[in-house]
């Protein structure tokens, strides 16, 4: 089913949404929108004109339908061509969104997960042992947390990453912190979500060293385990050494934090702000330098050679936070010298831009002024690039890295940021196609969110999927990547257009491996897209 020529949002469309196909056949016949039950043609039009898209090496053409409003489960047919069926309904992705959240309590490391909330991958408490701290004979309880991604480690930048784009989802929606997704709630005072991300941030806090204020990089055996459930690993747990990047992202998403849990438990808060604060003045001392595993140690590294972004999305978060001149002090410095983008795990510049334009102290409106226009200037450039393909979403070629569904996701999040003050409808509109991008839209005619749409993952880098032989639900996949960084790839994939450097196989981990921030961008952005 991977090569239909009508491809859609499997998942559906908003009622008042934008609805568009994309169709990559020959022929220029009209198109009908057509119920499912009965076969009533409701809607016809036609394609509209022909554009050679070379990173997915197709030429493509656009069927809208947005007039098609009525609630109901419909498909699309183009001469003998028919999409997969879809849905028009006002709540089409609830479903998605409570799965996307409930991934995080299905990753939580150190405490039994029952079968009454985990169902097949329910496991006694795993990694429970204590860590050895890398090269000592000290060992330290580092237990908790969610487990990173495929693999059971758990890594400090992601960890903060991933919290900062939920506490920022909470801050778009804040219904979101009343939303129930199917996972027991360990302090009903908080809701579910600010409940699960404690569960995250109460294990981030045992990874700072109480003597420096620094913070271990990450904690897992030397190497990566075979495809078993997580108690299964019996390896000794290391605790990597600190790391200037772990430890100002901690800093700057327990900062985030302060504000979220200070109503419910100002005791907490405090603990919070103080680590955060600790942490910074720590990283201010520590050597400018990116992480690299250590000997014997060949886990994931998320080493980092561009250093700038984490000082400037720390000292914007603690400024934002504490209202502490020496912080802003810094973020001016260097926004005045060098102002840029991006919120993936090696990227957080955006996470600055944020907490400086939402910052209730006051700011340097120049700058502020600067920020938005870079903002701005940047979702414009996105938009030539969507408006050069069938899709409408921000890919050209050099697009398709590790982890490109998250670049694309980030991407609209970009747009929708840049819409928030331009109102520019095109940048929502454009914001709104990357994510029928992942719901199925897309050159690999797959939806890249676990568990649903037809045309879905059955074979995700996920150890858990892996050890029950059934994909876990709510995971976004980490999408395409040409630079074939994968046995797998190699063999599979040479020749491929970058856009369909993509296999469903397990052993592919660079193309469909699932991430705890590849979850929270997606969240993150649709909540901006479904905000009331
Ligand atoms: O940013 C550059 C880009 O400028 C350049 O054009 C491109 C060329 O291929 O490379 C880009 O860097 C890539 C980077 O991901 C992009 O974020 C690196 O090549 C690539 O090696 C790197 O891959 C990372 C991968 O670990 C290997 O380090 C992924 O981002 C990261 O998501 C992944 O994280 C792993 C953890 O280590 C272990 N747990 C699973 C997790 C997901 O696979
Ligand atoms: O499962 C590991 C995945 O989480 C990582 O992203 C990936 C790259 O670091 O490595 C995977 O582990 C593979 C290891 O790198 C090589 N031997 C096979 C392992 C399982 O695919
Ligand atoms: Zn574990």
């Amino acid at each position: 089913m991977m090569n239909q020529t009508i491809l859609v949002n499997e998942i559906g469309y908003r009622p008042e949404d934008p609805k568009r196909a994309v169709y990559r056949g020959e022929s220029d016949a009209e198109f009908s929108v057509v119920e499912c039950a009965g076969g009533k043609e409701v809607f016809r039009g036609k394609a509209d004109f022909a554009r050679e898209c070379k990173a997915a090496g197709e030429t493509d053409r656009v069927l809208a339908f947005d007039d098609v409003k009525a609630e109901g489960e419909y498909y699309i047919q183009l001469g003998e061509e028919k999409s997969v069926p879809f849905t028009i309904k006002e709540n089409v992705y609830g479903d998605a969104l409570q799965s996307l959240l409930k991934f995080f309590y299905l990753q939580r490391c150190g405490q039994e997960l029952p079968e009454q909330y985990a169902g097949v991958y329910a496991h006694p408490a795993c990694h429970s042992e204590k860590a050895r701290i890398y090269g000592t004979d000290e060992f330290i309880d580092v237990t908790g947390g969610w487990h990173d991604a495929g693999d059971f480690g758990r890594y400090i930048v992601p960890a903060a990453v991933t919290i900062a784009d939920l506490f920022l989802a909470m801050e778009q929606s804040p219904e979101l912190k009343e939303l129930n997704f199917d996972v027991p709630v360990d302090d009903a005072k908080l809701g579910a979500l600010l409940s699960e991300i404690k569960y995250e941030i109460d294990w981030m806090l045992k990874m700072q060293d109480p003597k420096t204020g620094e913070v271990y990089h990450k904690v897992s055996c030397a190497g990566f385990c075979d495809f078993f459930m997580p108690e299964e690993e019996k390896d000794e747990l290391v605790v990597s050494p600190t790391s200037y990047t772990s430890t100002l992202d901690f800093a700057a998403s327990l900062a985030m934090a302060v504000k979220f849990y200070a109503p419910f438990d100002k005791e907490y808060a405090d603990l919070l702000a103080n680590a955060s604060k600790k942490a910074f003045d720590a990283a201010m001392k520590m050597e400018v330098k990116g992480f690299h595993n250590p000997e014997g140690i060949v886990t994931g590294e998320y080493g980092d050679e561009g250093l700038e972004d984490e000082l400037y999305w720390a000292s914007a978060e603690l400024y934002r936070a504490f209202g502490d001149m020496k912080y802003r002090e810094i973020f001016d410095e260097m926004a005045y010298t060098h102002i840029s983008h991006g919120y993936g795990w090696e990227d957080v510049f955006s996470f600055g831009n944020i907490a400086y334009l939402s910052s209730e102290y006051p700011v340097d409106e120049r700058l502020k002024g600067i920020i938005t226009g870079a903002i701005d200037a940047k979702a414009d450039y996105l938009m030539t690039i969507c408006r050069s393909n069938g899709y409408n979403v921000s890919f050209n070629e050099k697009s398709f890295i590790w982890g490109s569904n998250m670049y694309l996701i980030q991407n609209a999040s970009h747009l929708f940021t840049a819409y928030s003050f331009t109102k520019k409808e095109e940048y929502l509109e454009a914001a709104k196609e990357h994510m029928h991008y992942i719901f199925g839209k897309n050159p690999c005619n797959t939806c890249f969110v676990t568990g649903f749409g037809t045309n879905r993952v059955m074979h995700p880098h996920h150890r858990p999927s892996a050890a029950k032989k059934e994909p876990m639900p709510g995971m976004v996949i980490g999408g395409p990547d040409s630079g074939l960084h994968d046995p797998t790839a190699e063999e599979h994939l040479q020749g491929k257009p970058a856009a369909k450097c993509y296999i469903d196989e397990l052993l592919s981990f660079s193309t469909n491996e699932i991430t705890l921030y590849w979850n929270s961008a997606m969240i993150l952005l649709m909540t901006q897209l479904l905000a009331k």
